[in-house]
Order: structure tokens, then C-alpha cells, then sequence
């Protein structure tokens, strides 16, 4: 009879019934089993009034996908889709504080970078990064995302902050994410096919000693196609267009879910590879409404409902 189970056997609602009856006799043992201790991302980023980019999109991403999300605030953006209306920057020494509170308390598995807006933000949060690490004594994995341009066309970004990425934010990343425009930015070259798109990520990838995902979305063939350029080898990651959306945050929305899967343990390229699926079904399912004072406002729905 090894094995047996011989006690009597309970039917489901006898067994419920039990619980109902442990939960009123001590309410906090209940509480106590369901605690979950999640894996935990940090976005370092403004905040978007129309919440589909920026801080709001990260912090809807991170939590779809079972990821705690900490926050500092760079800037905050007054916007809707296609208007940025007005930005203003958050102190630099406040970015700093944030970080440095949250790194201090949080075991945090991965940290992203959205928009920055100021030079002087750049160098704060370089400076809080390196200065966390070093204090906690581990190595973050870390997404830059290097938000320049807002899909709308308006400039976010003080032109004199890309030196300040340049030169300290892009040394210490593990993965930056550029989109066309950026790359050309920042290479001082004009990107328009995929030949030249995996030379730009090359080219990339050896200037700042990181890995690059350079994303092809403004191409607009078929395919949304980006390329990974990581571990000396180059990597497609493609994806059919999906059209007649106008959305925006998908930048934003991609980076968060990479750095929400680099935080829940995924290598990179995986992380990429789920990220991708996510911000494609998240255009895919988008939101659309009647707007008062054009035809229609778009939002990418992060979200499973
Ligand atoms: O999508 C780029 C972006 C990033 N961050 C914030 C934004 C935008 C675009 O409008 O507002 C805060």
C-alpha cells in the first residue's frame, strides 16, 4: 500500500468549504500565500498626457507582462496624437533622486531609458546609473531607448543632449534601440534600405561597444523589419506593417516590453523576439475614437481586455 493516499477523500466544495473556514479564522495566512514577489523594471522617462507613449506606455507594458514597474520622471509632455503641445523638464537633481531611491530599495532586473529631454537630464541619469551599480555591485541590463523625435515629427530632444548620449549614456547601455531617424542622426548618413540598415547597425554597435537594434518601421514595405546587431552577428526580427494605424508610443512600447522581458530573465534576443509579437498585437487590437477636433484619435492597446 506504499504511496496510498488512505485518508478519506474530500469532495472540491468540502475542501472549499475548509478554506472559507481557515481564510475567517485567520485572515492575514491567505494574504500572506498570495504575496507574489515579481521581477522588477525601472523606466527612466517623461510622461505623455495622452498616456499612449512615454511613462504611461512603459508602466501599461511592464504590468501585461507580469513586470512591477518603478519610475523616474524626466520631463512632462502636454501632447495628443500628432501635437506635442508643451514640454517641461523635471530638475535634473530630482531625475537623480529617484533613481538612486528606487535602486537603493528595489532588487531591479532591468532598467530602460525613454526621453530625456535635456543634456543636463542625460548626465544625471548616467551618473545616478553608474553610481547605483556600483553600489549595489551587479550589473542592470539596460535599454536605451534614444527618443529624439516624436512620431508627430516634433523635436523632444535639446539638440545639444545627443553629444551628452554620445558620450556617456551610449558606453554604458546593453542595448540600444535607435529607430532610422536616430541611426541617421547619429551616423550623419541617410538609411534607406535594408542593406544600408545593417551597415548603420554595425557601424553602430562598434562606435559605442553595445549592442544595436536599429528598427525599420519608417521603411514601410510589407514587413516592419529590424535588425539586432549583437554578439558580432546580425539578426532579423520582422513583423507584416500593420497599416491605416495612426498610433504612437510604439517605440516606447517596445523598448519597455525588451527591458520587461530582460527583467524577467530572458536573453536578449528572446527578449526581443516577444517584444516584437507584443507591440505588433498591441497595434494590431489598437483603440480608436472620434476626436473633437479632427477626424480620429488611434492608441495601441497594451492590454489583454
Ligand atoms: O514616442 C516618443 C515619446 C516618448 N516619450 C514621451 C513622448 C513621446 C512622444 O510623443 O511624449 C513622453
Amino acid at each position: 500500500m506504499v504511496g496510498r493516499d488512505r485518508s478519506p477523500r474530500r469532495s472540491p466544495s468540502t475542501a472549499e468549504a475548509g478554506r472559507a473556514r481557515r481564510r475567517r479564522a485567520n485572515p492575514n495566512e491567505t494574504i500572506q500565500n498570495r504575496i507574489q514577489s515579481p521581477p522588477i523594471a525601472l523606466t527612466i522617462a517623461g510622461s505623455d498626457s495622452s498616456a499612449g507613449a512615454g511613462i504611461q506606455a512603459d508602466l501599461k507594458t511592464f504590468t501585461a507582462l507580469d513586470v512591477y514597474g518603478l519610475t523616474a520622471v524626466t520631463c512632462i509632455v502636454a501632447e495628443v496624437p500628432r501635437k506635442v503641445s508643451r514640454i517641461e523638464p523635471v530638475t535634473p537633481r530630482m531625475v537623480r533622486e529617484q533613481i538612486e531611491v528606487v535602486l537603493k530599495n528595489f532588487r531591479v532586473g532591468a532598467i530602460k531609458t525613454g526621453l530625456l529631454c535635456s543634456a543636463e537630464i542625460v548626465y544625471a541619469v548616467a551618473q545616478a546609473i553608474q553610481d547605483g551599480k556600483k553600489k549595489i555591485a551587479r550589473s542592470i541590463p539596460f535599454v536605451v531607448d534614444p527618443v529624439m523625435i516624436a512620431t508627430s515629427g516634433d523635436n523632444l530632444l535639446e539638440p545639444k543632449a545627443v553629444e551628452a548620449y554620445q558620450n556617456k549614456l551610449f558606453p554604458i547601455a546593453t542595448v540600444i534601440t535607435p529607430n532610422l531617424d536616430e541611426a541617421s542622426l547619429l551616423l550623419e548618413t541617410t538609411i534607406d534600405n535594408r542593406r544600408q540598415m545593417a551597415s548603420a547597425a554595425k557601424a553602430l554597435a562598434k562606435k559605442y561597444q553595445a549592442s544595436i537594434l536599429l528598427k525599420g518601421g519608417h521603411l514601410r514595405g510589407d514587413n516592419a523589419i529590424d535588425l539586432l546587431f549583437h554578439k558580432g552577428e546580425l539578426r532579423e526580427f520582422s513583423a507584416p506593417f500593420v497599416r491605416s494605424v495612426e498610433t504612437h508610443g510604439t517605440g516606447c512600447t517596445y523598448s519597455a516590453a525588451i527591458t520587461a522581458g530582460l527583467a524577467s530573465g530572458f536573453p536578449l534576443e528572446e527578449a526581443i523576439e516577444r517584444a516584437k509579437n507584443f507591440v505588433t498585437e498591441s497595434i494590431k487590437r489598437c483603440f480608436r475614437w472620434k476626436s473633437k477636433s479632427r477626424d480620429t484619435l488611434d492608441a495601441l492597446r497594451h492590454s489583454s481586455w
